[in-house]
């Protein structure tokens, strides 16, 4: 554990507890795709398959979420239920989290959130669908998630599927390069644009084995080199949604927030739910088949990890 000042905060479910101590392989996941990035009664489903795919490959998984003030690395089953439904949990980034906390609150815990939890309980690998990153239109809103800057600081190796393309994709690669996060390409040579397995960008780095992304990690460390990396996993070829297919719908998608004056935390989760709409739940299936992808091979890595 990192800070001892911190594990007052903590509740470590038993299994995660154990497994770690043991020096076994335990995978984090996040909670927002659960409260603001899926609709009910998909979000629990999913939350729990995810967590299945984990322990099929040989993990032990951690969702996080902040409920009544406490920091939980790993819900039970009632807890993800519950999480599902409930009206009054906040979105939570680093600069909210000790606020939750403070005041007793619920929180789904994001992308940048869920690696300072992760970070605090000593869990090395998270698995994300897609994370936040440099809006479209940053000229004027300044509009950059948290997450980016995140992964420039706490180390932890996020696994997603690339960004999507509600964001400004060149952009977010060049900010990352720019705060030094390596961004890795698994088997691919583009940047993967979460419901499509390419986009025109190349990955800056690409590795073919979670052993070889597992060295890469530990030599990072051995160098000193503070922050995470960013493992970009494409979504399996039967269930892509081509770009070309998606773009009119980003594009409507992004003036209606605009239309509407969404600001701040609330514009992510309103393009996400949008999306689901127009695309007749297209969008959701194809989501739903990445986070498993990325589930999979984050539980890969944080075996390679161990050995
Ligand atoms: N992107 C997705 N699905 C998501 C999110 C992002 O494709 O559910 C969530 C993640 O929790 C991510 C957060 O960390 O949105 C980013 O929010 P913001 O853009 O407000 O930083
Ligand atoms: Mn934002």
């Amino acid at each position: 554990m990192t800070h001892d000042t911190a594990k007052r905060f903590l509740d470590i479910a038993p299994e995660v507890q154990a497994t770690l101590a043991a020096g076994g392989a335990v995978v984090a996941l996040e909670s927002t795709i659960i409260t603001h990035g899926m609709p009910h009664p998909q979000n629990v489903a999913t939350a729990r398959d995810v967590e299945a795919v984990v322990r099929d490959n040989g993990a032990v998984p951690a969702t996080i979420a902040i409920i009544d003030g406490r920091i939980k690395i790993g819900l039970s089953d009632a807890e993800l239920e519950w999480l599902g439904t409930a009206g009054d949990v906040m979105k939570l980034s680093r600069a909210d989290l000790p606020y939750a906390v403070s005041s007793g609150r619920h929180g789904a815990t994001t992308v940048a959130a869920t690696m300072i939890c992760a970070r605090l309980a000593g869990i090395r690998v998270f698995a994300t669908g897609g994370i936040g990153g440099v809006h479209q239109g940053v000229e004027d809103t300044m509009d950059i998630s948290a997450d980016l800057d995140e992964l420039a600081r706490t180390p932890v190796a996020v696994v997603c599927a690339g960004a999507k393309a509600i964001l400004d994709l060149p952009r977010t690669l060049e900010y990352l390069e720019t705060r030094g996060v390596p961004v890795i390409g698994y088997r691919t040579d583009r940047f993967p644009a979460f419901w499509s397995r390419t986009s025109p960008l190349p990955v800056p780095l690409r590795v073919d084995s979670p052993d070889a992304m597992a060295d890469l990690i530990r030599t990072k460390e051995a160098l000193g080199l503070e922050g995470g990396v960013l493992v970009a996993n494409p979504v399996p070829d039967a269930d892509e949604i081509p770009a070309s297919e998606m773009k009119s719908f980003i594009d409507a998608a992004i003036a209606e927030a605009k239309d509407r004056g969404v600001t701040g935390k609330a514009v992510t989760p309103f393009l996400l739910s949008h999306l689901f709409k127009v695309t007749g739940g297209r969008s959701l299936a194809t989501n739903i088949a990445l986070v498993k992808n990325n589930a999979a091979l984050a539980a890969q890595l944080a075996s390679a990890l161990t050995r």
